[in-house]
């Protein structure tokens, strides 16, 4: 076989990797649309992958339903030490966590073709941009990985004879025996020998026994997250759960914002928000995680380490996100989601009823029945779609700039159906590492193994992501402040578009009209935007944001009042609850803020 570099160390471990999981095969995969192809054509072939005849170039997979999103429980974080590892991951001795895995990954790979793939997380060539090299024995990881990441020989070019990769390796957990085929099913392996392995001090990953998402393309979550941010604390910089948009007012000035928001709960969307405010555009420099480092003249500058979209099905619609619906009307993968009769896809929420009989995400005929409020979803909540980000009407010209793009304003968000008000700004750099600290949620269904809905603290919506101790992130991100001046950073705002009324209602309508917060956001960094100072932050008068229509005036000032009685609950668990967890690692300056607040709300 030919073998497309002379990087030995890269040679070395391939051929390690082999002897190890003794594959069929190998096959260097080159990035090009002809080796995509076959791909899907072996997927196709094996009944394991659907074309869609209404978009084109466009296939439907079905998983297996023990795998059907990251399963937090079974990632772990090795490092040397469970001090390092942190009270908020899950920890086993590194030379311990290997000897279990190998004799899982023994010949793991029998039966199958073991898959290289050289790739690149940020633009080819970038200075902030990663090399990885991901092995693995899945088609569908490849498929997915050719949108996802820049992946094949040009990324070989760069890393050349002597250069630094991250050896992700990666199998789906089951090994066929000779005749043994999938026969049309989802390859994977049972709950409890599934292990999504990080060894931080290393600089590796091995994942075993998942095909999906965040488990299996290792490019996203594993590195450019849990391993770039240990990467980032050691080598000042940021690597965070983050989207990018570029926000433009309408006298032509633009000003980018990045967001971290916890899964599902809304990036995708905000990334690709069209205004319904007169004048003004959003546009999309990524969608999910965001590289960000200080530029040479003290600003912070971001890159999205991603060249596509792995999005939430379920919701998105002509109405919610337009901009999503556009991006994936071909060459885009679908995962779990259902199927209609004239070989299209359909989710809950897509804007329209069921057309016809549907074949649901396990597969099963499936008939809509809109009085039957217990109908199983045809489509899984945390259903995806895959598709480049070239292809969003979106996309911002400059959004795969090397230099990256730089930031004014941090959001921080999520899912609060009461206390936390649509929009609130902190008052330093300390204040907002203190909002990023406290983070909650009502869990979504993107995590396998904790029940959705209860609200849980996701600090920085990087709960399931730091490589390392909490406690030392939030340390990171004060001396990462402290290393540049208030009148170039960002500045910090935290924002919450699911706050419900009594009978259980949205009180904001969300997604679209959520550029009349970024507005406000846009004209307070701008040294504008009308405020009031109060315990928590600034705070908007009730006329300093646009109302839309559909918001009484009542609700309106609900949305953008201070609930003192709930933020001192909110507060006190924090104090006696979430911070404790930290111990001696808590950065004093956090304690600090808590205090100030505190003493403000009496
Ligand atoms: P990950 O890819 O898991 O990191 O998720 P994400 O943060 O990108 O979330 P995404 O934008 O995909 O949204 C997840 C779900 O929240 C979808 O079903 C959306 O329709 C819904 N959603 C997004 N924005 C809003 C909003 O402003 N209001 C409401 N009510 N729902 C929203
Ligand atoms: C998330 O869960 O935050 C995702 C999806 O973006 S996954 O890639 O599966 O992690
Ligand atoms: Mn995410």
């Amino acid at each position: 076989m030919n073998i497309p570099t002379n990087n030995q160390k890269l040679i070395k471990w391939v051929k390690e990797i082999e002897e190890m999981c003794t594959p069929d095969n190998v096959v260097w995969i080159d990035g090009t649309k002809a080796e995509y192809d076959r791909m899907i054509k072996i997927m196709v072939d094996s009944g394991i992958a659907i074309p869609l005849k209404k978009r084109s170039n466009s296939y439907l997979f079905r998983s297996d339903a023990s795998d059907v999103a990251r399963v937090e429980n079974r990632t772990f974080i090795a490092s040397k030490s469970k001090e390092e590892a942190g009270p908020t991951n899950n920890w086993i001795d590194p030379v311990e966590l290997k000897i279990v895995m190998k004799v899982l990954l023994k010949g793991c790979m029998k039966g199958r073709s073991m898959y290289v793939i050289p790739f690149s997380m940020g633009p080819i060539g970038s200075p902030i941009a990663k090399i990885g090299i991901e092995i693995t024995d899945s088609p569908y990881v490849v498929a997915n990985m050719y949108i996802m990441a820049r992946v094949g020989t040009k990324v070989l070019r760069v890393l050349g004879d002597e250069g630094e990769f991250i050896p992700c390796l990666h199998s789906v957990g089951k090994p066929l025996e000779q005749g043994q085929s999938d026969g049309g099913q989802w390859p994977c392996a049972p709950i409890e020998k599934k292990y999504i392995s990080h060894f931080p001090e290393e600089r590796m990953i091995w994942s075993y026994g998942s095909g999906y998402g965040g488990n299996a393309l290792l490019g996203k979550k594993c590195l450019a997250l849990r391993i770039a941010s240990v990467q980032a604390r050691d080598e000042e910089w940021l690597a965070e759960h983050m989207l990018i948009l570029k926000i433009t007012n309408p006298s032509g000035k633009s000003k980018y914002v990045a967001a971290a928001f916890p899964s599902a709960c809304g990036k995708t969307n905000l990334a690709m928000l069209i205004p319904t405010i007169p004048g003004w555009k959003v546009e999309t420099v990524g969608d999910d995680i965001s590289w960000m480092k200080y530029g040479a003249d003290g600003r912070l500058y971001a890159i999205n380490p991603e060249a596509g979209f792995f999005g939430v099905a379920p919701g998105t619609s002509m109405s919610s996100n337009p901009n999503a619906m556009r991006s994936i009307e071909k060459n885009s993968i679908f995962t779990n989601v259902a199927l209609t009769e004239d070989g299209d896809i359909w989710w809950e929420g897509i804007g329209y009823d069921a057309p016809g009989k549907l074949i649901d995400w396990t597969g099963k005929p499936w008939v809509q029945d809109k009085s039957n409020k217990e109908q199983k979803p045809a489509a899984h909540p945390n259903s995806r779609f895959t598709a480049p980000a070239s292809q969003c009407p979106s996309i911002a010209s400059n959004w795969e700039d090397p230099a990256g793009v730089p930031i004014d304003a941090i959001l921080f968000g999520g899912r609060r159906p009461s206390t936390i008000p649509l929009v609130h700004q902190a008052r330093s750099w300390n204040h907002g590492v203190f909002m990023g600290s406290i983070v909650g949620s009502e869990v979504t269904a993107a995590t396998l193994d904790v029940k959705a809905g209860i609200i849980r603290r996701d600090p920085f919506a990087m709960l399931p992501f730091c490589g390392y101790h909490m406690g030392d992130y939030f340390d990171h991100w004060i001396k990462v402040g402290a290393s540049s001046k208030p009148d170039k950073q960002p500045k910090f705002f935290f924002v919450n578009w699911f706050r419900k009324s009594k009978d259980g209602n949205w009180l904001w309508p969300g997604f679209g009209d959520n550029s009349r917060v970024l507005k406000w956001i846009f004209e307070r960094c701008d040294g504008k935007g009308k405020a009031l100072e109060t315990p928590i932050g600034y705070m908007p008068t009730v006329d300093a944001i646009d109302r839309p229509a559909s918001v009484s005036a009542e609700d309106m000032k609900e949305l953008l009042s201070l609930d003192k009685e709930g933020w001192k609950k909110e507060l006190a668990d924090v104090r006696a609850e979430h911070y404790p967890k930290f111990g001696s690692r808590l950065p004093k300056e956090l304690l600090s803020e808590l205090e100030a607040i505190e003493k403000q709300l009496g």
